[in-house]
């Protein structure tokens, strides 16, 4: 393992840039012996009691005023890392926060690797690897979903489900060691029975689990949807329609939003991001190109394609050229501009070559017509109806250490069956503990532990 815990670290933890205060953060074995070397207030923080509150100044070596804070007090094991802890809570700005962290450096600090307050808090168990990854979430999170999920999973609502399911993979190897006393499985007996019910039991759990994974992906990561078509059908107009702000450039002049512009939107909580491409077609000028290249790859790397057309004016060639590039399996395909009096043959999407869209709606971006249709049918679509379970598995090392029990469950029910030896089940059994043990942190290989912490920030 990489961290040494114990010797004292320090970080900024507050995010750089204007803002009201800034935390620099200490934790470690001389983290209050660090911090009186800096701060002078009316007592040492050395003789403070664990969970108070106290008000200085904090000098530089020469003794001159850096700024003035309010130092917090934790004493081991009562914080977040277990460690004794330090926060200075500094005035904002950035340049305060950073003239105090260097002070501590100068005291003897090391400034603190990315996500090393947390994965000090790991190692000591004060959580387990699900609830420190969800530390991160919780940063990350830009919906309220997305936040609330992460919330639960560092309360452990998650933790308790995979300590469930522990439970019951031990359950299931106690029954199959039982199997060794007697002479083989075949015997028809009580034993085979309870190992079988205890297996279907365990495979159970994991399915529960797995089952609403994809939304659980989606909360935590968002979906890419690339809104494409021909230029000036109102993909910049539909795309500030469902922001409801402006963001893109709009204007009838063809052509004008050269670079993919993404924001996100709030769909029922789950993330999704809104890519809007330069019109596809065959480019005019280079920059014009290089932007219709970027249509293309953000409609192939996008997971759900929104195809724009014009109903004032119908389709014409380009528009079915477009159509033939996309999958229609991802693509809701929208008729626009239904404010306008329709082409004058009165067709537009069934003129298109008949193709399987995902679904298809008819909107007026100006006028805001349809939209609320198309929002529900997006909820539909994208998300598979409204989000219900209350324990999402999101994380997709979580899914794949999941299905790893989930197979190694399958392999072991079905040797069961073949009346194997006890001890061959229980290699599979081994297997499937070891599997969910990763997800915990129990059995996770220390490059993964290290990938996962040097996801974080520094501070964290
Ligand atoms: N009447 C009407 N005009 C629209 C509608 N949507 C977009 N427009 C207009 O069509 C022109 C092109 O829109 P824009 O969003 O820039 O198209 P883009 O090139 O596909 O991004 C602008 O003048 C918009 O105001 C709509 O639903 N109704
Ligand atoms: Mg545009």
């Amino acid at each position: 393992m990489r961290a040494s815990p114990g010797d004292t670290i320090a970080a900024i933890s507050t995010a750089i840039g204007p803002g009201a205060i800034a935390i620099v953060r200490l934790s470690g074995g001389r983290a209050i012996e660090t911090a009186d070397e800096v701060f002078r207030g009316r007592r040492r923080l050395c003789d403070c009691a664990g969970h108070t509150v106290h008000h200085g100044p904090i000098v530089d070596r020469d003794g001159s005023e850096i700024d003035e804070v309010l130092a917090t007090v934790m004493r081991s094991p009562n914080s977040f890392t277990t460690e004794d802890m330090i926060e200075f809570g500094c005035h904002g700005g950035g340049l305060a926060a950073r003239r105090v962290l260097e002070a501590c450096l100068v005291a003897g600090a090391r400034l603190a690797r990315r996500g090393e307050f947390t994965e000090r808090a790991f190692l000591a168990g004060r959580l387990d690897l699900v609830q420190a990854e969800a530390v991160a979430d919780i940063v990350a999170a830009r919906t309220r979903k997305g936040l609330e999920s992460a919330l639960g999973q560092l309360e452990g609502r998650l933790s308790g489900r995979l300590s469930d399911l522990r439970e019951r993979l031990i359950d299931l190897k106690a029954e199959v060691e039982a199997l060794v006393d007697f002479d083989d499985l075949s015997g028809g007996d009580g034993g085979t029975r309870a190992v079988r019910e205890a297996a279907a039991a365990a495979r159970a759990e994991t399915a529960r689990l797995l089952a609403h994974c994809d939304l659980g992906v989606a909360v935590r990561e968002g979906i890419a949807v690339a809104i494409v078509g021909k230029p000036n059908v109102g993909k910049s107009s539909l795309m500030n329609a469902l922001l409801m702000r402006e963001r893109s450039i709009v204007t009838p002049v063809p052509g004008t939003t050269r670079d993919a512009i993404e924001e996100t939107i709030d769909l029922r909580g789950v993330p999704v991001r809104l890519i809007d491409t330069a019109g596809w077609h065959d480019a005019g000028d280079e920059a014009e190109e290089a932007g219709v290249e970027r249509a293309k790859s953000a409609a192939r790397g996008a997971s759900f394609v929104l195809f724009v057309l014009d109903a004032s004016t119908g389709v014409d060639e380009r528009d079915r050229t477009i159509a033939r590039a996309l999958d229609p399996a991802r693509v809701v395909a929208i008729e626009n501009k239904i404010d306008l009096p329709p082409a004058s043959d009165g067709v537009c999407l069934s003129e298109l070559p008949s193709r399987a869209w995902l679904a298809t709606a008819r909107v007026s971006a100006l006028t805001g017509d349809g939209l609320d249709t198309l929002r529900s049918t997006l909820v539909t679509v994208l998300l598979g109806g409204e989000p219900a379970e209350p324990v999402l598995l999101g994380n997709v090392r979580h899914i794949d250490a999941l299905r790893c029990v989930d197979a190694a469950l399958g392999r072991a029910a079905e040797l069961v069956e073949r009346s194997e030896a006890p001890e061959i089940i229980g290699v599979e059994l081994n297997e499937a503990m070891l599997a969910l043990g990763e997800i915990t942190g129990e059995t996770t290989p220390d490059d993964v532990l290290q990938r996962i912490f040097d996801r974080f920030c520094v501070g964290k």
